[in-house]
């Protein structure tokens, strides 16, 4: 994990924020010459053009938005560029200049102007880099993106090279075993921002609760700092209308207890009339020697998290969570960040009664995770381990960095309730006791606010993971890929393993993590028969029994449907244009099971 904060650029009245969102230039390196691109150094610094490109739009994937097969297959190295502007009022005299990427998958490097300025593995997460030096100011610069998709036994997800034989001879194409397609490309905004030469490089934020006091804990840490002067700090809290609620200076602020008398909580959707409360906690950075102040404002909602041997509970209540596991995807732009489909999703979610979701299986955009924030939906956050296997130390440091990563983009978040370490990892194996021990107790020593979970498939007798974690997750296809059709199995099914999982874990909450069924929206048939709409929506009602009985036993705390929409996946003959188990389309239109889930949630909500 790079050093220094992730904090998300914010524009104050000390930082400007340029987006370098468009269209950029595109090409592909020939998967038989991945190196043609580093030899004939398309990262030059010239600012004619760099050769034969194509449009490409950022932020999006590259796989679906042309019409050529061999683009959307692709395995191996693509290379993006564009010129900007940079103004001359951001002259390095006074400002630093730094250059952000939400997510590029999976390995990126950065050039500005020729110079190599970073590089970053397993996509899904922010990194950036000050890059006052390399610019020409006042006047037009070059910034060239390498991304290479290849997935290796030691990345995170893990995914093999296999040889194929074809007309053209031997061609080398990219296998994984995780059930949605490897979507590339420069996937979330790119961002130039400035800072002011001492600025806030990060702040960590917690919050407690002691009855109708509110509590900020913060520490704050700083950049630019020179030997000769001391910074001062200010610190105010501001209500959701902008009224000042605290104001305090320090000399040494860095850390601070801040008291909030009549705090409004943050509370999840229908658990208050108002959720998602959101304080700003306002820091304003006096660094003597430059003169320019720095201002960053962070929303701050303030609940607290506890879990116990049979639940987790927010803000001293027990929760129950009626949610979904999702995915970053949608049509044409694959993975890429879209806010009409970012936007409908949470309205959908208010429609449907949803309290929660899962980041299945990989870190959100930041953007998505501010509406949760806002909305007061509940976050499982999970990192990009995904049918973990062949566990070994390589694969178990690039695992630990991306949950590192995780926790710093994440950790103020007050959505973020549990981070999710895995999902259906290899969890019988030997290996995987250990390797697991040690990633949750990494999770512990960078956050201790919040619980660990993660998505298990393999069965309880033989499951090595969940003695290590606080809050168990399963996920089980009973009537799908277990005895498909038969919905008189699913009750008795689901009962019975979950009553044998508390029996082996007598200490934990478990929660359904998914389960659920395909169905070709506009596809019909009665008696219902796999496929149709309406075997999904009696599929659904069957684990709604079982989950209902669950519930009284005082250790279920919560049931998530496998998946929120419809999405893309690898090509294979059990997915017709795809994953179709969600109960709202690829296009965010409800099939019918959407309709039967929402009379559920509503009831829950008013129930618990
Ligand atoms: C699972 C995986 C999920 C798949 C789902 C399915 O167990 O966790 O990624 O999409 O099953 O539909 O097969």
């Amino acid at each position: 994990v790079s050093p220094g904060g992730m904090l998300f650029p914010r524009e104050s009245e000390s930082r400007d924020v340029r987006t370098l969102d468009g269209v950029w230039n595109f090409r592909l390196c020939p998967e038989e010459d991945p190196e043609q691109g580093s030899r004939e150094r398309w990262f030059h610094q010239d600012l004619t053009q760099t050769g034969e490109v194509i449009p490409m739009p950022v932020p999006a994937s590259y796989n679906d938005v042309t019409t050529e097969r061999y683009i959307r297959e692709h395995v191996g190295v693509v290379y993006y560029d564009r010129t900007f502007f940079v103004p001359a009022n951001w002259d390095a005299g006074s400002s630093r200049v730094w250059l952000r990427f939400g997510s590029v998958h999976y390995a990126a490097k950065v050039w500005i102007n020729g110079h190599l300025v970073m590089m970053h593995e397993i996509g899904h997460l922010p990194f950036e880099k000050e890059i006052t030096s390399k610019l020409r100011f006042g006047a037009k610069n070059r910034v060239t993106v390498e991304v290479d998709n290849t997935l290796y036994q030691q990345s995170i997800p893990q995914g093999r090279l296999v040889e194929i034989k074809t007309d053209m001879g031997l061609k080398t194409i990219q296998s994984y075993t995780f059930d949605f397609f490897n979507y590339a490309g420069i996937h979330r905004p790119v961002y130039l921002y400035t800072t002011p030469h001492t600025y806030l490089d990060d702040m960590t934020i917690t919050t407690d609760v002691d009855g109708s006091t509110g509590y900020i804990n913060y520490a704050l840490t700083l950049g630019g700092v020179t030997s000769r002067e001391t910074p001062r700090i200010q610190i105010d809290v501001l209500d959701a209308d902008g009224n000042f609620v605290y104001s305090h200076t320090d000399h040494d602020g860095l850390k601070g207890r801040i008291e909030v008398p009549d705090a409004r909580l943050w509370w999840p959707y229908l658990m208050d009339p108002d959720p998602g409360y959101m304080y700003t906690f306002q820091v304003r950075v006096t660094g003597h020697i430059w003169g320019h102040d720095d201002v960053y404002r962070q929303p701050v909602g303030i609940r607290t998290v506890e879990w116990n041997n049979s639940t987790v509970l927010i803000n001293g209540r027990p929760i129950y969570i009626r949610g979904f596991g999702k995915h970053e995807d949608a049509n044409i732009r694959g993975k890429g960040l879209d806010y009409p489909t970012l936007v409908r999703d949470f309205n959908l979610f208010k429609w449907v009664g949803g309290n929660a979701f899962r980041t299945s299986h990989y870190p959100y955009a930041e953007e998505i995770m501010d509406f949760a924030d806002r909305m007061g939906i509940m976050v499982i956050d999970e990192c990009p381990s995904v049918d973990t296997e062949n566990y070994s130390a390589t694969l178990l440091q690039k695992h630990k960095d991306s949950l590192g990563e995780l926790i710093r983009r994440d950790k103020n978040r007050p959505s973020v309730i549990m981070w999710s370490v895995a999902n259906e990892a290899r969890t019988q194996l030997a290996d995987a006791d250990s390797y697991f021990k040690n990633v949750v107790s990494y999770v512990k020593q960078l956050d201790k606010t919040r619980p660990v979970t993660a998505a298990l498939s393999r069965q309880f007798y033989e499951d090595k993971v969940a003695q290590h974690l606080d809050v168990v997750g399963v996920n089980r296809y009973n009537a799908w890929y277990i005895y498909p059709g038969r919905l008189e199995t699913v009750r008795l099914a689901m009962e019975n393993e979950l009553a044998n999982w508390r029996h082996k874990h007598p200490t934990k909450p478990f929660i359904m993590m998914e389960y659920g069924a395909d169905a070709y929206s506009g596809l019909h048939q009665l008696p219902e028969f796999v496929w149709s709409e309406e075997f999904q929506t009696s599929l659904l009602s069957e684990h709604f029994k079982a989950f209902d009985n669950l519930r009284k036993k005082g250790w279920f705390i919560g049931e998530m449907i496998w998946n929120f929409a419809d999405f893309m996946t690898a090509q294979a003959y059990p997915r017709v244009g795809g994953n179709k188990k969600g109960i709202f389309t690829r296009d965010r239109q409800p099939k019918s099971a959407a309709h039967h889930v929402r009379r559920r949630y509503f009831a829950l909500a008013q129930e618990l």
